[in-house]
């Protein structure tokens, strides 16, 4: 069946059921658009919280468009597109899924007049990550991923490779420093997939997803790009499955990435950040669990061997069990 047999009613999208074989479902990306008049308020309304959450359950994923001062991203932009070159070029720097993909770590410049609050902590995602996670969540990671002009691709992943729970436990937030398309490398996104997401789907200590597991899904719930216009920003359950796919341009495509954790979860992974800024930081209302140190070279944040797990004692206690759909899920009302 192809996708012209959708129906679509009242705007909501219905597959044909035509027998599991043959089913295809809507694969979309949620946007919601900030009005200008709302987004310099920096209020975020009950209404944004509200549709934000429920389409990150759903679909573990959604875009906020304008939810960013554009001239802050183009000023960041000069500086990290100037920065990757120089970075590149370092034989030891950490690529994402090897050199292929040309995907590399590209942290932000943490100094105070670089610290815009609008990326590092940005007012509607913080309400809405409080929604999702709880009171005043925690930046366990603060790093970036760019794409650099190349063929390859990433393999499909999730970014937790070990026992994880299966309810919200981590968010990721993805600013991109300009439009993204399919020809610049936008994330490729697999809708829904959080739901499915256990260590069981990975191959063996891997992040990658058993191919036969991706096919498997492919027939019915095939990826889409999360193509996005400057001054969005990606909130992305870290369960939900994707890949870094090849920018075909000579720009670079700099996207920016936070990890958001719930204050009780106890997040185990920490940020470097310098003790100058702490004032600024701890003025904002997501929490960044960082050591605080004199100086921090950003062009050296690696993200091999980062560590999304928790230090809770009960939850390292029950971390099998809750790292399982119940059985009852499958089998009864
Ligand atoms: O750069 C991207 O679009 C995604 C990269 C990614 O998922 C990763 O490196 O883990
Ligand atoms: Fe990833």
């Amino acid at each position: 069946m192809s996708r012209d047999s959708f129906q679509r009613i009242n705007g909501e999208c219905f597959t044909k059921n035509t027998g599991w074989d043959s089913q295809i479902y809507d694969q979309e990306i949620h946007t919601i658009h900030i009005p200008e008049a709302v987004r310099k308020t920096g209020v975020t309304t009950n209404e944004i919280i509200a549709e934000a959450i429920a389409f990150l359950h759903y679909d573990g994923i959604i875009i906020l468009e304008n939810a960013i001062d554009t001239s802050h991203l183009d000023t960041l932009n000069v500086i990290l597109s100037r920065e990757a070159l120089e970075i590149a070029a370092n034989p030891t720097h950490h690529f994402n899924f090897g050199k292929e993909t040309q995907n590399m770590d590209q942290a932000p410049p943490p100094t105070r007049e670089l610290m815009f609050k609008d990326v590092w902590c940005n007012p509607f995602a913080a309400a809405i990550l409080a929604g999702m996670l709880g009171p005043r969540p925690v930046v366990h990671y603060a790093n970036g991923n760019t794409a650099l002009k190349a063929t390859g691709r990433q393999p499909v992943h999730s970014d937790c490779e070990f026992a994880h729970p299966v309810f919200p436990f981590a968010m990721v937030v993805n600013i991109n420093l300009i439009d993204t398309s399919a020809e610049n490398g936008a994330t490729e996104i697999w809708v829904g997939s959080h739901h499915v997401s256990t260590i069981d789907e990975h191959e063996p200590e891997m992040l990658q997803i058993k191919k036969e597991v991706v096919e498997e899904r492919r027939k019915h719930s095939p990826p889409v790009r999360a193509c996005t216009k400057k001054g969005s920003l990606v909130i992305r359950d870290l369960r939900l499955w994707h890949a870094g796919m090849p920018n075909r341009t000579d720009e670079p495509r700099v996207m920016l990435a936070f990890v958001v954790q719930p204050t009780w979860f106890q997040g185990r992974s920490k940020i470097k950040l310098p003790v100058d800024v702490k004032d600024l930081v701890e003025s904002w209302e997501l929490e960044f669990d960082a050591d605080w140190v004199d100086e921090v070279d950003h062009k050296k944040i690696s993200s091999a061997d980062v560590d999304f797990g928790s230090r809770s004692k009960v939850l390292g206690k029950y971390q099998n069990r809750i790292a399982q759909k119940p059985m009852y899920y499958a089998n009864s009302y």
